[in-house]
């Protein structure tokens, strides 16, 4: 009877059509008539999601019987934006939504735009983490991401008198996409302390006892593959009061307020993302979070694995944990505590288990990013753990000693227990240790990490252990979902839309890159998506742009190593320039557009600073009747995942301009080359490997290289350098209040001129103001323009999180995927 009972799925626009009535009349309790846009959003998420969870059932019940080995990716951050769209294009019926939203009166886009992204993230490591999601699902590979449900998301930006304001990110007031399991628990324990008492079979064990309980209730998201019925899980964790006796107790004895208080203590675990972004600060409820989502999905891990009632020993073959930077590193010191403390495993036995069932991806080498936390404060909030990483180290250090004896210098640099005041736990150590492979997320930041900051492992471990994996970007997201009118011509061109799930296939685009008829089609695209933009400028900023002007884009979180300082000296440069020429000169001028956008920590005062100085320049520049159309410079509030679905179409030129050696990877160069950019870059991060596939014509790169920076550092606080005097100038006219209250900006000079330039921007300034000249006059050349782009576009093959998902899988995980159940 269950068989014949099955959900069937919409098909058509009449099925579709039928579901959304049904959920506005049912599901919502409306009447059509009273159906505005948020509530047809609302019920065609239903529809689809009711498709979804047909496709994740089966996926989980064909995992589930197969048991075959599961990746789990654990990440305290899912940059996920928006997923109605994401879901109506890889269940592959978004024209079929489209004609029947139509019917209903209602525009697709209106629709979609209704929903509030999922910002559970701050940015690269974030939105990778979603890209890798996507591509496991659309590649068939059982696996499992793992974080928190944040009632709060990353803050909302504001821009007010040119200043960032941050508004807290409620976004949770209607999710469709998520599925709250209040069966599917798991109580975490915090604080307390630890008894070594003898078990029966005489053998000294540790028992952690006391403390206070926090309970974890998972929430899934299903994850849709393109084009094929694999829906992956995503489990959220959230955090709860334990309940039980203890607050019925406190309850009953008219201490109704401290169990309230209770309550609401535990539920600040999950409350809010924290906003930094490389920059590590050492909080104690960030080490909670870390603590309770690590052992909510650790033991949810191991309680799957204990149904197939398979040998300790087998574990590693059915599961492998990725680590994603030294967020979830507590996990390697759970799991050996699990096997040892619970599971009664011998430390040797179980050790092997954790170090082949962990891998670790480092994602900075900035040392403010490096975590390292307090000894104390893991003493007082977990007992047994700091106990079994002094083991750990123990054991580890005993190796190194075996290798390097009398090399006491190597034992202290290399210890996971920095011999600080106080002392601190290195958990990049700690990661590494725990194991069986590192990667970096581009090849020079593979090499960097390899001679620097983990140089002593690779002594101790041999080479192997490290690798690179370049990172990569969903084309499903990033091309078919952003610019579907590129989408579509290339697969006019393509051969089909084969390109979404093998991106090498835009090669083919190649052979038309000189093709007249095709450039112009190109061109028209770009133009269209660039007008798009400039409507949404105009409605956000109040500010009229030209969509022919060159379109000149950063965007991305503001940080000093990323240089939009740079950026906006470059801009004020141009800008005086333009306000020396004589007029015949000016009016041979090209057209630019600067755009920035990104958010600042709310605590990074520079980072803020840097925001205030580009509104101040924009509205000078933008108000100067001399300059008009010549220069515009806007700053787009609150940059976000579905905001650069906008932006990354629209770019003539994008900048990734961090100082040699400080950017890992970047992924959002990617994106913008994807969607006909070029790039002006340094040679940084995957900016290196783009120019290797695009090829040295097609991108703009500037400045020193990673190997000078030390040097140059050295001369600029040894005294043996000067200031370019162009610089010099723009400074001059900062200071001379040209754009505001001088006093405002001081810093970000005196950063340069007196604190030691540490981000090199003097340095680079005459490299980068020269190429953004050449910029220029590349840009005059229109067809030659467009043919430089395509030839760009059709080798960016290599830079789907599809390949990143292939090489993990086979040089990380050993992982399979799975063919998913024949659809009876
Ligand atoms: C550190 C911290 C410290 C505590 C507060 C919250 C927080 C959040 C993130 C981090 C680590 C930041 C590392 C990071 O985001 N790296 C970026 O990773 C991207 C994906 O690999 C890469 O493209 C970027 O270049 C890299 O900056």
């Amino acid at each position: 009877a269950w068989r014949k009972h099955q959900v069937k799925n919409f098909e058509d626009q009449d099925g579709f059509e039928r579901e959304v009535v049904r959920h506005v009349e049912t599901t919502l309790a409306r009447s059509l008539f009273n159906c505005d846009e948020k509530a047809a959003y609302a019920a065609t998420s239903l529809a689809f999601r009711d498709r979804l969870i047909n496709d994740w059932n089966k996926t989980q019940q064909q995992q589930t019987y197969r048991d075959n080995k599961r990746v789990y990716y654990l990440s305290l951050e899912f940059l996920m934006g928006r997923a109605l769209d994401n879901a109506m294009l890889n269940v592959g019926l978004k024209d079929t939504a489209k004609a029947g939203l139509a019917d209903l009166g209602f525009r697709i886009e209106d629709i979609i735009t209704q929903e509030n992204d999922a910002a559970l993230g701050n940015g690269g490591l974030g939105r990778l983490a979603a890209c890798f999601l996507d591509s496991l699902a659309s590649l068939n590979y059982p696996a499992w991401g793992y974080g928190l449900r944040y009632r709060y998301g990353i803050f909302k930006q504001e821009i007010i008198d040119g200043y960032q304001v941050e508004v807290p990110d409620y976004w949770l007031d209607f999710n469709p996409w998520e599925f709250p399991r209040h069966d599917v628990t798991v109580n975490i324990q915090f604080f307390g302390n630890v008894r070594k008492t003898t078990n029966d079979a005489g053998k000294t064990v540790a028992v952690w006892e006391g403390g206070e309980i926090v309970q974890a209730v998972a929430y899934d998201v299903p994850i849709p593959g393109y084009d094929t019925p694999t829906t992956n899980n995503l489990r959220l964790w959230s955090s709860k009061a334990s309940g039980g006796e203890f607050d019925f107790q406190k309850f009953n004895n008219g201490d109704y307020e401290s169990s309230v208080a209770d309550q609401q203590r535990a539920e600040t675990i999950s409350a809010v993302l924290y906003p930094n972004d490389n920059l590590e600060r050492g909080k104690e409820l960030r080490l909670k979070q870390q603590y309770f989502w690590v052992a909510a999905s650790l033991h949810d891990i191991v309680r799957r694995f204990k149904k197939s009632k398979r040998p300790w020993s087998e574990f590693p073959d059915q599961v492998a944990i990725q680590l994603n930077d030294t967020h979830p590193t507590l996990a390697v010191v759970e799991l050996q505590r699990i096997l040892i403390d619970i599971e009664g495993l011998e430390w040797d036995v179980a050790w092997q288990i954790v170090t082949s069932t962990f891998s670790y991806t480092n994602h900075t080498v900035l040392p403010e990013a490096l975590e390292k936390w307090p000894v104390g404060l893991i003493q007082h909030l977990l007992p047994r753990h700091l106990q079994i990483i002094f083991d750990i180290n123990l054991y580890f250090l005993q190796l190194v000693e075996k290798s390097f004896p009398d090399d006491r210098d190597m034992l202290r640099r290399v210890s996971i227990i920095e011999e600080s005041q106080p002392k601190m736990v290195r958990m990049a150590y700690l990661a590494i240790v725990g194991s069986h492979k590192v990667n970096g997320v581009a090849e020079l930041h593979s090499d960097l990490i390899k001679t620097t900051i983990f140089k002593d492992f690779v002594q101790i471990y041999g080479p192997d252990k490290f690798t690179n994996v370049t990172n990569g970007i969903t084309p499903r997201r990033w091309l078919h979902q952003a610019n579907p009118r590129l989408s579509e011509l290339i697969a006019a061109k393509c051969g089909g839309k084969a390109f979404l799930t093998d991106l090498t296939n835009l090669a083919k685009l190649e052979q038309f890159a000189e093709d007249k008829e095709f450039r112009k089609e190109w061109a028209e695209i770009k133009y269209a998506n660039k007008v798009r933009l400039a409507k949404h400028i105009k409605t956000t900023t109040g500010v009229t742009v030209n969509p022919s002007a060159l379109f000149d884009i950063q965007v991305k979180r503001i940080h000093e190593y990323k240089r939009q300082q740079l950026n906006i000296f470059g801009v004020i440069h141009r800008y005086l320039a333009l306000k020396a020429m004589p007029l015949e000169e000016k009016k041979k001028q090209l057209p630019r557009v600067s755009i920035f956008g990104g958010k600042a920590a709310p605590g990074y005062w520079m980072a803020k600073q840097i925001i205030h100085l580009i509104n101040s320049v924009g509205s000078v520049i933008n108000n100067d009747a001399d300059i008009g159309d010549l220069l515009k410079v806007i700053f787009l509030e609150d940059y976000n995942v579905s905001k650069a679905e906008i932006i990354c179409p629209a770019s003539d030129i994008s900048e990734h301009i961090s100082t040699a050696g400080t950017e890992a990877s970047g992924t959002s160069n990617m994106k913008f080359v994807l969607n006909g950019g070029l790039i002006i870059g340094t040679c940084d991060g995957a900016n290196i490997e783009i120019t290797r596939e695009v090829g040295e014509d097609n991108i703009f790169l500037f400045g020193n290289l990673s190997e000078d920076v030390e040097d140059l550092r050295h001369a600029h606080t040894y005294g043996s350098h000067t200031i370019d005097s162009d610089l010099e100038q723009v400074f001059k006219e900062i200071e001379g209040g040209r754009f505001g209250t001088p006093h405002d900006f001081g810093a970000m000079i005196a950063a340069v001129r007196e604190h030691g330039d540490y981000y090199l921007v003097s340095d680079d300034f005459h490299s980068y103001i020269e190429t953004q000249h050449l910029v220029d006059e590349a840009y005059r050349n229109q067809d030659e323009w467009v043919t430089r782009c395509i030839k760009a576009v059709s080798r960016m093959g290599f830079f789907s999180s599809d390949r990143c998902m292939h090489e993990y899988a086979e040089s990380i995980w050993n992982v399979e995927p799975l063919a998913p159940a024949p659809s009876e």
